[in-house]
C-alpha cells in the first residue's frame, strides 16, 4: 500500500474526527468512497477497517510485515502550553519504511515524524511473521555533557510469548541497540490481543521518559476481537509523565531520588483534558481518544497503562463495560464493571454497548437520548495535572443518534401518553 494513501487517509480521519463535532457523517460510507477514490484493493480496504487508518508495515516478498522504528528525543506540547522533553520511538514520515541510517538532528527532522508519546500503534496479525527493526539515532536535544547522550535502547514486546533473543531485555542474551546501530526483532504472533511495547534499558527512566506504544494483534482482518464483533474501537493508553524528572534526565542524565518520583501529568494517549474545550491538544479533541459512536453500536475499548505507581481507574458515566479480555487473553466468561483498576503494564479489553435510546428511556442514567457523557480516572490523583483539577485522564463518549435527535421542547410519547422519566 502506498504510504501517501495511508498518510492521506490518516489525515482525513483526523479532520473528520474534528469535523464530526458538528457534522454526523456516515463513516463507513465515507470510508468506502475514499477507498474507491484511491483505488484500494479489497485487502487494503479490510486493513483500513481494522486499523482505523493507522499506518501499517510494508509487506516483504516473503509475506512478512516490516516495520522500522527509530529512537530519538524531542518535545511534546501539553494542553497547558508546556513543552516537555521526552525520549521515544518514531518512524519515517508517512510510513514505517527504512530510511537508512539517521544520525544527525537535521536528518531526524527531515526524515522522521516528530516523536510522540505514546508512539504509533503496531498492528500485527496472528500467524503472520513480522520483522521490526529498531534504529538508534542518538539523542539530539540534550545538553552536551548530559549522561543521557549515547544511551542504548531496546523494544520489549510486553505480553508476547517470545524467546529471550527478541524479548528486548538488554544482554539477555542480545546486546541493546547502541547509538547509530540497528537490530531486527523477528516474531510471529501466536495470539490476538492488546499488548504494548517499551524500552527495557534503564527501564524506569526510559519508559517514563516516553518510550512506549500500543501493539494490537488481530486474529483476522475483520472488526472482531476474541470472537466478539464490534462496530468501532478505540485504544486508550493511560500513562504518567513527570516534566521535572524528564528535565533532569535531559540536563544531566540522572533523576535524583527515584523513590520520590511523582507524575505531574496524567495522560490518555499522551494528552490531558483541559478547561478549554476547543484546545487542539486536549484529549477530547483527539479523534483517537474522543469516543464517537452511534446508537445501537458496540464499541471495543482497548485500555492499557504504564507508569510508576499510579493505578488508573477508568470509569465511564452512563455505561457499564463488559470485560472480555485481560492482558491479551480472552476470559472464559465476560463480566460487567463500571470502574476498573488498570496498573502499569496491564491491558483490559472491554465492550460498551450503546443502547437505542429512543426505545430505552427508562432511567436517568440512560439519558434522554444520545449525547455526551464523560469517562475519567476515578483514582482522583489522575485527574490533577500540574496541580489543577480536572486536567487529567478524562475523555468523553460522544454518542450520536442515527435517526432523530430528541428536542427538549417536544414531549416524549410512550404508550400514547407524554413520558416523564422521573415517574419511572
Ligand atoms: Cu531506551
Amino acid at each position: 500500500m502506498k504510504a501517501s494513501k495511508l498518510l492521506g487517509w490518516t489525515t482525513a480521519i483526523m479532520l473528520a474526527g474534528i469535523a464530526t463535532y458538528t457534522v454526523m457523517p456516515d463513516v463507513s460510507g465515507e470510508e468506502a468512497k475514499q477507498a474507491e477514490a484511491w483505488g484500494l484493493s479489497q485487502e487494503e480496504q479490510e486493513l483500513i477497517n481494522v486499523t482505523n487508518g493507522d499506518l501499517i508495515g510494508d509487506r516483504a516478498k516473503d509475506g512478512a510485515w516490516e516495520f522500522h522504528l527509530y529512537t530519538t528525543d524531542g518535545y511534546i506540547e501539553m494542553a497547558n502550553g508546556e513543552l516537555v522533553w521526552v525520549m521515544g520511538y518514531t518512524h519515517a514520515r508517512g510510513s514505517f519504511k527504512d530510511v537508512g541510517e539517521v544520525k544527525t538532528k537535521e536528518e531526524v527532522e527531515r526524515l522522521l515524524e516528530p516523536v510522540k508519546v505514546p508512539s504509533d500503534t503496531l498492528h500485527l496479525f496472528v500467524g503472520e511473521k513480522a520483522r521490526i527493526t529498531l534504529h538508534n539515532t542518538g539523542i539530539h536535544s540534550c545538553d552536551e555533557h548530559s549522561g543521557i547522550n549515547h544511551v542504548a535502547h531496546t523494544i520489549h514486546f510486553h505480553g508476547l510469548d517470545l524467546t529471550p533473543a527478541v524479548d528486548g531485555v538488554p544482554s539477555l542474551p542480545v546486546d541493546p541497540v547502541l547509538e547509530h546501530k540497528a537490530f531486527t526483532y523477528e516474531l510471529t504472533p501466536q495470539y490476538e490481543g492488546s499488548f504494548l511495547g517499551h524500552c527495557h534499558v534503564d527501564s524506569f527512566n526510559h519508559i517514563l521518559a516516553g518510550m512506549y506504544f500500543p501493539i494490537i494483534i488481530h486474529q483476522d482482518k475483520t472488526k472482531t476481537a476474541y470472537g466478539y464483533k464490534y462496530d468501532r474501537d478505540y485504544t486508550l493508553f493511560f500513562s504518567e509523565l513527570s516534566s521535572t524528572a524528564n528535565e533532569q534526565l535531559q540536563e544531566t542524565g540522572i533523576v535524583h531520588g527515584l523513590q520520590d518520583w511523582k507524575a505531574d501529568y496524567f495522560l490518555i494517549n499522551g494528552r490531558t483534558f483541559t478547561d478549554n474545550l476547543y484546545h487542539p491538544r486536549s484529549i477530547i479533541n483527539d479523534p483517537r481518544s474522543r469516543i464517537v459512536a452511534y446508537e445501537d453500536e458496540t464499541v471495543l475499548l482497548r485500555l492499557m497503562a504504564i507508569g510508576a505507581d499510579h493505578v488508573f481507574a477508568p470509569h465511564p458515566h452512563g455505561y457499564h463495560m463488559e470485560v472480555i479480555a485481560l492482558d491479551g487473553r480472552k476470559l472464559k466468561s465476560s463480566y460487567e464493571k463500571d470502574t476498573l483498576c488498570l496498573a502499569s503494564g496491564e491491558r483490559v479489553d472491554v465492550l460498551v454497548k450503546i443502547p437505542h435510546f429512543a426505545s430505552q428511556r427508562k432511567c436517568m442514567s440512560c439519558n434522554l437520548g444520545a449525547g455526551i457523557t464523560i469517562m475519567h480516572d476515578h483514582n482522583l490523583r489522575g485527574m490533577v495535572s500540574t496541580g489543577k483539577y480536572p486536567m487529567g485522564a478524562l475523555t468523553i463518549f460522544d454518542v450520536r443518534s442515527k435517526t432523530k435527535v430528541a428536542k427538549p421542547e417536544e414531549p416524549l410519547i410512550k404508550e400514547g401518553k407524554p413520558y416523564n422519566p422521573l415517574e419511572h
